[in-house]
């Protein structure tokens, strides 16, 4: 055993999504990238989900799913590798709420409150949207959203459900 401590692992939830091109291999190429980051593990994949498009934007259906990470690295450079990884893939800086080709959320760290410039941990509205709560849910049903409750507390209560398939 190493005589320095380092430090525990932070679980952490990510929410992806893309509603552009081939949104199968974007998700798999988002998780495979993030997965051989140094200081990031996987350890849980949901379902894709093909889900309505929420908000004010009219565009395409997305493919939605959750990732539970184990990570080392802090929410700050979470959110750097998130964003490095979605510019790989091909993202442009994009219309807000609008189509893209591949979205990266932290939605949880740990039982960490973040606010800072283009970073809120947790996801403020999480705990509304569908297509986040029921992946989520899926693989860590105990996931503590920030606000007392939990996703599957959330998702009891959640409109919109029904028009979610899973894929
Ligand atoms: N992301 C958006 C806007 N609308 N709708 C769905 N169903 N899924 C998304 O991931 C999504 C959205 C912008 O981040
Ligand atoms: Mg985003
Ligand atoms: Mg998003």
């Amino acid at each position: 055993m190493s005589a320095v401590a380092k430090d525990a692992p932070v679980r952490a939830a990510l929410g992806l999504g893309s509603n552009i091109g081939d949104t199968r291999a974007h998700l798999e190429a988002a998780l495979a990238a993030l997965g051989e980051t140094d200081g990031i593990r996987v350890v849980a994949r949901s379902d894709d989900y093909r889900t309505p498009p929420w908000g004010p934007v009219p565009q395409d259906d997305y493919r939605n799913a959750c990732a539970v990470i184990e990570t080392t690295l802090g929410p700050r450079a979470l959110l750097d590798r998130c964003l490095e990884v979605e510019r790989a893939l091909g993202r442009e800086r994009d219309v807000r709420w609008g189509p893209r080709i591949i979205d990266i959320d932290v939605l949880i760290y740990g039982e960490a409150r973040v606010e800072e410039e283009g970073l809120s941990i947790p996801h403020p509205r999480m705990g509304e949207r569908a297509f986040v709560l029921v992946p989520l849910a899926e693989i860590w049903p105990g996931a503590p959203l920030g606000d007392g409750r939990t996703a599957s507390e959330a998702l009891a209560t959640c409109p919109g459900q029904d028009e979610i398939r899973k894929l």
